[in-house]
């Protein structure tokens, strides 16, 4: 796979965050739940490398709980502060960002002795991630209101945001941060499957069919995804997984002229049915 994903906006980006990160009280990275690993952008942690972090597995309620709940243990084991949520109810991340912003405030006064003053300042977190994780989602839940873009698709905040959530909190929407360039195949091949890439940059029969043959190596996630398109078991036996995808296309109707089947259409309606968690709770990353 070669996929220009880096566009002009994202180096910009990069450069707006390195510029306003000595402001920046707290990180608040947020991952992808299904692929922890692939959408965790090291270039995110260099630039903040000096600051205190919260890891979020964002979209849990796409994700195998069963994965969550591994990936969770494995990021404390490592020492980082690690929580999953779904962005309709973040209210764990606001929790935390309260915690430490008091236990902060605490150790400063301890520091500079006999201070009578009320210490309460302004606290700015930033939200980082890949594109389409749902930093927007989760800025506009916690301030109650739709001041950050949200789209479906990948690569829709352009700007650094900051948007207050009340006289004491600022959060730093980002736009997405990729890789400039990714050798690893793999999760790149992630990255698509859960809606982090822009589909024009993509080849979706290829992906599809990719897509395909990692389900079908979990022996859950085969019965998902072979109860979801009503395939048996046996139908499937002999076939590889292009032909699997062209019998999921007969399946759902997308026929073309002389009775082919319309292979991009087919492609895209499994990879929107996977992305959206339609073929049912999947994590396409183990620890
Ligand atoms: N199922 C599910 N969808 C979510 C969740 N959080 C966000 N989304 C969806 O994911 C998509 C992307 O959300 P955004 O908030 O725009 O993502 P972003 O990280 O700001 O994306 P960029 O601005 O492109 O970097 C939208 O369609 C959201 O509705 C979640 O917890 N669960
Ligand atoms: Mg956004």
């Amino acid at each position: 796979m070669n996929i220009n994903w880096y566009p002009g906006h994202m180096i910009k980006a990069q450069n707006d965050i390195k510029s306003v990160i000595k402001l920046i009280d707290i990180v608040v990275e947020i991952l992808d739940a299904r692929i922890p690993l692939s959408s965790k952008n090291p270039i995110i942690d260099d630039i903040a490398k000096d600051k205190p972090k919260i890891i979020v597995l964002n979209k849990e309620d796409l994700a195998d709980e069963v994965e969550t709940k591994k990936w969770i243990e494995y990021f404390k084991s490592q020492n980082m502060t690690c929580i999953s949520v779904n962005s309709s109810n973040p209210q764990d991340i606001k929790n935390i960002v309260d915690k430490k912003k008091k236990k902060g405030e605490e150790l400063y006064k301890q520091k500079v002795k006999n201070v009578d003053f009320d210490y309460n300042p302004i606290y700015r977190v930033l939200i980082a991630g890949i594109p389409n994780v749902g930093k927007s989602t989760i800025i506009n839940k916690i301030a109650k209101r739709n001041s950050a873009d949200v789209s479906n698709k990948p690569g829709v905040t352009r700007k650094k945001q900051w948007i207050r959530v009340n006289k004491n909190i600022d959060l730093l929407d980002t736009p997405g941060l990729l890789w400039p360039k990714l050798d690893d195949n793999d999760a790149g091949l992630k990255l698509a499957l859960t809606g982090n890439i822009k589909k024009e940059v993509l080849d979706l029969e290829s992906i599809a069919c990719l897509g395909i043959e990692m389900l079908l190596k979990n022996d859950k996630y085969k019965s998902m995804f072979l109860q979801k398109y009503k395939i048996n078991q046996e139908d499937i036996d002999s076939l590889d997984s292009y032909d699997i995808l062209e019998l999921l296309g007969r399946k759902r109707g997308c026929l073309i002229s002389g009775g082919n089947v319309d292979m991009q259409k087919a492609s895209n309606i499994f990879l929107e049915e996977l992305k959206s968690g339609k073929i049912g709770r999947i994590s396409l990353e183990n620890v």
